[in-house]
This record gives structure tokens, sequence and C-alpha cells, in this order.
């Protein structure tokens, strides 16, 4: 029991379905975390659901126009994990680029004392690298790239105030100028399929994809044949169609570097995350302006 609010477990079934229709008529607010969808079923079945406070910037998976149709609001945890994400797309960067988990290998496994040095990798210096999305992360992401002396490229919905980076309103276009493509848009059906079999093959050969965003904002597909034929060298991962469940061929790719989405998993950061996510729901509760309201 909070002070403000009771609350109720979510069904051991994982089905909210399984929750009685007196409790469901009585839940004002729900606390939610995860990727499953959160549509029109589920909101019609709790008739007097006024918030979905959502742990995680991004919302995706919940059907904001029909929240909003019937009036209820949606609340998500910008800013306090934008860091942590930015970082673990660098990290992903650098250890894809060097191989750092092949060659932690390497050593681990007596190979370096019998077969000698570790086979060269890549640099990132100097490369042009073409960040997907410039908002909160994506921006974070390209501020630390510029420490590593790289030439950054955007393409963005408009044009932003960054001396010396390269604004593109054509993601072709984009990709045929830049070795690395960094993805860091918001999901959902606007950027459904965004980085494209095109993209991919405009990127070419020697391309590098870093993805921070969602699974669904690549075209799987085309990224694991590009991957299979060696027509992009290679892709770090953190975000997937179907998590945890993900493809399997995605494990068979010695060109691959793959994260469980776990870009935001700090215990700084989670505890952020939640406690914005608990203050949404004090807010409401309280009557008072919700902190970071999406609708
Ligand atoms: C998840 C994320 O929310 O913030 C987001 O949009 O994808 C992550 O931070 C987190 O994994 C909890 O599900």
């Amino acid at each position: 029991m909070h002070a403000l609010f009771e609350v109720h477990q979510f069904p051991s079934t994982n089905n909210v379905m399984d929750i009685s229709s007196d409790v469901r008529e009585d839940i004002r607010a729900f606390a939610f975390k995860g990727h499953a969808a959160l549509g029109v079923e589920i909101m019609d079945a709790f008739p007097n659901l006024e918030l979905i406070a959502n742990y995680g910037v991004g919302f995706d998976t919940i059907d904001v126009a029909h929240a909003s149709k019937k009036g209820i609001k949606v609340t998500n945890t910008p800013d306090v994990l934008t860091d942590d994400v930015a970082d673990l797309a660098i990290g992903m960067l650098l250890s894809l680029t060097r191989d750092i988990v092949g060659a932690s290998d390497w050593v681990r496994s007596g190979t370096w004392a019998k077969s000698g040095a570790y086979p060269l990798q890549r640099t990132i210096s100097g490369k042009s690298i073409g960040v997907v999305g410039l908002g909160r992360i994506g921006r974070a992401i390209a501020d630390r790239l510029q420490a590593f002396n790289t030439h950054i490229h955007y393409f963005a919905r408009s044009e932003k105030d960054t001396p010396g980076w390269v604004f593109h309103t054509d993601l072709i276009d984009m990709a045929k100028k830049v070795d690395i493509l960094m993805v860091a848009v918001s999901g959902g059906p606007q950027t459904s399929g965004l980085i494209s079999k095109e993209v991919i093959d405009a990127l070419g050969n020697d391309g590098v994809i870093v993805n921070s965003a969602r699974g669904t904002t690549l075209d799987e597909e085309a990224l694991i044949q590009a991957l299979q034929t060696h027509q992009l060298r290679g892709a770090a991962l953190d975000v997937f169609n179907n998590e945890p469940h993900i493809d399997e061929r995605f494990s068979k790719l010695s060109n691959v570097l793959l994260q469980p989405h776990q870009s935001s998993g700090t215990i700084e950061t989670r505890k952020n995350m939640g406690a914005l996510q608990r203050q949404n729901l004090s807010a409401f509760f309280a009557g008072d302006p919700l902190v970071t309201a999406v609708n």
C-alpha cells in the first residue's frame, strides 16, 4: 500500500484479463513496463483507466491514439536514460569495430600465446558517421562521437543548430556518404522499416550499423542477408524484433555484436526511471500536473 494508491500485482498467468472484473473496475492507472502491445483490448477492459505510466522513454507498443481518444494520459521516462543509452551505443560501436569480445576470447583461450597477435581490426577515427534521428539520444550519441574525431552527419525531421554537422533529409543519400549508421529514432509505425534494404545497400559492404532504437526500425531480413553475404561489414544490435526470441540466424553470424536490450540497464538509471514513473503516478493521484506527459 502506497500513501496515495493501492498497488495490484500483475497476474502470475501473465494475462491482464485474468484480473477479476471488480479489480479491473477499481484500477485507475497502470505502471507499465515491457514491450508487449498495450492496445484497445486491454485499455477497454479497464473502464476507469486514466493513466498509463510507462517505464521507458519509448512508448511505441502503447496505442497512444486510442488512449487519447479515451482521455487516458500516457507518461514516459525521458532524459534520465539518455547518457546510458548513448554510452552503450558508443561501446557497441567500439566493441564491434575493434572486436573487443573476440580479442578477449583470444587471450582467455590461450590462442595469443599459441598463435600470436590478434588479426588487425578497424578504426573509427576520421570516419563519417550518420546519426539517424537527432532527438535527445541521437544528440548524445553525436556529441560523444565528436570526441572521436569523426565527421557527423544526421538524418532528422528538421535542421538543428549544430555547426559542422551535415543535415540530411534523404536517408539513402546520407547512407551513401557515411561509413557508419547509428540508429536512434523512436520506434512506432512512422519509423518501421526505415533502415530498408536500399539504405543498407547504400551504406555499402564496408558499412556498419549500430541499432539502439527498436528492432522495428530495421528491415531485419535485409540486414541478415547483407551480413550473411558480407554486403555489410557488421552490425551491433541492442534491439530486435520479437525480443527476447530473436531470429536465430543472428547468433550464427560472426560479424554482429548482440546485446540483450540493455542500453538503459544500469542500477543508477533504472532507479531513476522507476523514480520518474512513480513521480508521474503520485502527481496523477494527487491531482497535480504530470511530470513527463506524452499526450
Ligand atoms: C526499456 C527502452 O524501457 O526506454 C526505452 O524505451 O527501450 C528501455 O529503457 C527498458 O528495457 C525497460 O523495459
